[in-house]
């Protein structure tokens, strides 16, 4: 018999800890992380036809095109088929939301709520590692040595769009073209919503609503929260 899949996506403004949650969920529950910020960057990086076309919108903090996201996301999700799943940073429109629900339904979808003056704090101290997405932070969750990814070793980099200006911009967008997603969520009847001003304190709350949700034949808990 075939298992069931679990489809999930996390929402949250600019730097509210989504890649910090989704690492915690993607270690104890067996799901598939997709980053479109993460994807993303890399494509710029290895200079690809996609990375070259979106590179303007992130230096300046804008929202890439939907009709180029949506292409780009779908692709993503077909790539892993198969495997559950958990979208990070897509949707961010309505029209993202719909394009996505008619070509795959969700179980659930996780909203961080974290208040902006603590975002604008944090992004500051935010180094990653590039090529896996990895994120550190020089006040939370420091690299073992300054400016070295933990595993591999390699350099550290800050995000071009960290830069105060670029911030508030991003947060602007948030609320123009973000904050309708959740609704159209909380209309689906999906939508969970996490408050909280630090990580720590909204994963325990996290991972008990996945642990009454994740199938444990799509994804067996590998280790104990
Ligand atoms: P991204 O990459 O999706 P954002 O803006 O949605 O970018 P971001 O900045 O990646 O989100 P996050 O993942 O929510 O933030 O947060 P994080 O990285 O885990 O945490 C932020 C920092 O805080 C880190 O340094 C972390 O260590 C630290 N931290 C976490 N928890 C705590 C804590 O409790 N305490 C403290 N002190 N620190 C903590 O999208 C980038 C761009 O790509 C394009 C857009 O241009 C976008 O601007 N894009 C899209 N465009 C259109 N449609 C889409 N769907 C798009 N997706 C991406
Ligand atoms: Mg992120």
């Amino acid at each position: 018999m075939a298992s069931k899949l679990f489809r999930s996506v996390i929402l949250g403004a600019p730097a509210s800890g989504k890649g910090t949650i989704s690492s915690r969920i993607v270690k104890n529950f067996n799901l598939e992380h997709i980053s479109s910020g993460d994807k993303l960057r890399l494509n710029i990086q290895n200079k690809t036809e996609v990375g070259l076309e979106v590179e303007k919108y992130l230096q300046s903090g804008q929202l890439v095109p939907d009709s180029l996201m949506i292409k780009f996301i779908v692709g993503e999700i077909n790539r892993v088929n198969g495997k559950s799943w958990l979208l990070d940073g897509f949707p961010r429109t309505v029209i993202q939301a719909s394009s996505l629900w008619n070509v795959q339904q969700l179980d659930v979808v996780l909203n961080l709520v974290v208040p902006f003056d603590v975002i604008i704090e944090r992004v500051k101290g935010r180094w990653i590692h590039l090529p896996s997405g990895r994120v550190y932070n020089t006040d939370f969750n420091a690299p073992k040595i300054p400016g070295k990814d933990d595993i591999t070793g390699e350099d550290l980099v800050q995000r071009d769009d960290d830069k105060p200006d670029v911030v508030r911009k991003r947060l602007e967008q948030y609320d123009n073209m973000t904050r309708p997603v959740i609704d159209y969520y909380k209309n689906k009847g999906v939508l969970q919503e996490f408050h909280g001003t630090t990580s720590d304190e909204i994963w325990p709350k996290v991972a008990d609503c996945l642990a009454t949700l994740v199938p444990l034949n799509a994804a067996a808990q590998k280790s104990k929260i």
